[in-house]
């Protein structure tokens, strides 16, 4: 497989509302799409990957423009440097040939993506078959923001709920804690239930987490520090609410660190913070061996992350329902055929590589930079 060339499309879309979490408030979402075109004994395949840094650093260190820049400065001249060598290019040595640059794994994820997919495509296998997945559809679970007051909040998951959303996640922060879990459970009974707390508390907010115990909570996602191992897995034997890891895991070994300290009983898998799907999957089957469950989650992401997304929560250890909800929970207009949500469940794409493409329109209409490089 030869690579062309690759453009990196940065678009611009709207949030349907405001999402706030413990670290900000967004208004819009500027994903990075990477387009590879690729060819093989004359045959030419087009791939789609998605970048899933945030616009700017606070969930992780990676942000759109630094993203852009090491891909269009780093990462796509290393690949081209690797093809011009003579080495195969293939998604499973994209990551080889990018090792010596340190970091940057959503940058590096996006990359592979449109790589994997244009590889599959020319192959015309599903990213579901090349998984081995077999399930049709997935669970599909709704990350819900902090709400400006407990009302909004009950009418907010209202609407999820009523839409069949298979659990909810809620964003919490200290001072929107107890008090939010407790009107929704009070609301709803028993339904699914699980917070996110993005990294706002500190170990000395055991009791005030401790407080969370009786409401039965399938987990806590990352209530402490990205560093922070040991201390989560101090907090672990101190509370009962199952602790799940988000930022701190940022590959296999780190994931294999926080399994083996105690640190995490659930890993939440984000292809784009470990560096790609191929690395996911590692992820998933240390877990898996270890007897931890992981679900997919989400950043937020147009058709292209979503779709592939919904590939890799049809692995076996996927146990729990995923941030994998419809386009229209964000967008209005997504830039692929809208992903949709029916009996709390999403279906997993079956056509070639990834399963869905940009609509040309839809695309020309966010694309608000657009960038290519050639070897
Ligand atoms: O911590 O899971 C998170 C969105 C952006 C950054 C971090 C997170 C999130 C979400 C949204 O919770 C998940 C989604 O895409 O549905
Ligand atoms: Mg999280």
């Amino acid at each position: 497989m030869h690579i062309e060339h690759i453009e990196l499309v940065t678009v611009r879309m709207p949030l349907v509302s405001p999402f706030t979490t413990s670290f900000s408030t967004q208004t819009e979402r500027t994903p990075l799409l990477v387009r590879a075109t690729v060819s093989d004994h004359g045959r030419i395949a087009t791939g789609w990957g998605e970048c899933v840094a945030l616009a700017e650093p606070y969930y992780s260190s990676e942000y759109l423009e630094g993203a852009r820049q090491v891909l269009q400065r780093f990462l796509v001249p290393a690949l081209f440097e690797w093809q011009a060598s003579g080495r195969a290019i293939t998604a499973q040595t994209v990551s080889t040939a990018v090792s010596h640059i340190v970091g940057h794994r959503m940058a590096k994820a996006g990359l592979e993506l449109a790589i994997l997919d244009a590889e599959l495509r020319l192959q015309d296998v599903s990213f579901a078959d090349h998984l081995g997945v077999t399930r049709d559809s997935v669970p599909s679970g709704v990350s819900v923001g902090i709400e400006a007051s407990i009302p909004a909040l009950l009418d907010r998951v209202q609407g999820f709920v009523d839409q069949g959303y298979a659990r909810i996640k809620l964003k919490i922060r200290p001072g929107w804690d107890l008090e939010p879990v407790k009107a929704v459970r009070e609301r709803f009974g028993d339904i699914p239930l699980q917070v996110d707390a993005n990294a706002a508390y500190r170990l000395s907010d055991t009791p005030s987490l401790r407080g969370l115990d009786p409401f039965g909570l399938l987990l806590i996602e990352q209530p402490l520090a990205e560093d922070d191992l040991r201390q989560h897995a101090i907090l672990a034997s101190q509370i009962s609410t199952p602790i799940c890891l988000d930022e701190s895991v940022v590959s296999a070994q780190s994931a294999a660190d926080a399994i083996a300290l105690g640190a995490a009983s659930v890993i939440n898998i984000k292809p784009g913070r470990v560096g790609g799907y191929l690395e996911a999957v590692r992820i998933h089957d240390i877990a898996l061996a270890n007897g931890i469950a992981v679900w997919c989650g989400g950043m937020l992401e147009t058709g292209i992350g979503r779709a592939a997304n919904i590939a890799l929560a049809g692995l076996p250890g996927f146990s729990l329902p995923g941030d994998v909800s419809a386009s229209d929970r964000f967008y209005r207009t997504d830039i692929t055929e809208p992903i949709t949500m029916t009996d709390g469940v999403v279906a997993v794409p079956s056509g070639p590589g990834i399963g869905v493409e940009p609509i040309p329109d839809a695309l020309a209409e966010a694309t608000i930079h657009s960038v290519e490089i050639t070897s």
